[in-house]
């Protein structure tokens, strides 16, 4: 009778060996997944957190109008300080920096004011429109490039196109290569004594 119950604990320990083995095999891939995929979302995150960093700093600087020693520009200050800090978490690829100039809150998005003559919603047919940004053309964003002056709406914007680390990973579940994270913030310039910018009332045509 012992004998017969040792065999047979004998046989469950085997059995319950094989299970762990098979249970292994297959519960490894999903816990890869998951330990890949959280260091893909912590990669992410940081990278995220750093964009938002860089444009909270980008705006301080901008809307006091004042230009860092060594840099000729606020803008150029801007451009370097996003770069330098997205290249500090490993992102030296894919960074794009917008930085509008608006008149008021409200302007923000909007399209260049034209009159639409034929009633079919875009700009064309010879209708005239108000060059805005004075950039020559009809633009459905009326803002102006760079970070305006005193009293100035700006918007500044970055946006990365980030790579995949773990593609194999990310595969599992999407076709896509990269990620694009984005982050923008509005204020008003602060009074700083300087020259506003003003938006232009030239006058075109749509063709
Ligand atoms: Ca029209
Ligand atoms: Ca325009």
């Amino acid at each position: 009778m012992t004998e017969t119950l040792n065999s047979w604990i004998t046989s469950f320990k085997k059995n319950e060996r094989g299970s762990f083995v098979l249970e292994y095999a297959l519960l490894a891939p999903l816990f890869m997944a998951i330990t890949f995929g959280s260091i893909e979302m912590g990669r992410i995150l940081m990278v995220y957190t750093t964009m938002e960093g860089a444009v909270t700093e980008a705006t301080r600087i901008a809307m006091t109008g004042s230009v860092p020693e060594e840099y000729e520009t606020t803008e150029a200050y801007i451009q370097h300080h996003v770069k330098q800090s997205l290249e500090n978490v490993g992102v030296d690829a894919g960074v794009t920096i917008s930085m509008k100039v608006y008149d008021s809150f409200s302007d923000v998005g909007a399209e260049e004011p034209y009159t639409d003559s034929n009633a079919d919603l875009s700009c064309n047919n010879g209708e005239f429109y108000t060059d805005v940004n004075d950039n020559g053309t009809w633009d459905n964003d009326m803002g102006a490039s760079g970070t305006g002056g005193e009293e100035n709406i700006m918007v500044m914007e970055i946006s990365v196109d980030l790579p995949y680390m773990m593609k194999g990973v990310v595969g599992i579940v999407s076709e896509e290569k990269s990620i694009n994270l984005s982050t923008s913030t509005a204020v008003r310039n602060e009074p700083y004594g300087g020259v506003a910018w003003v938006p232009s009332d030239t006058v075109g045509t749509c063709a």
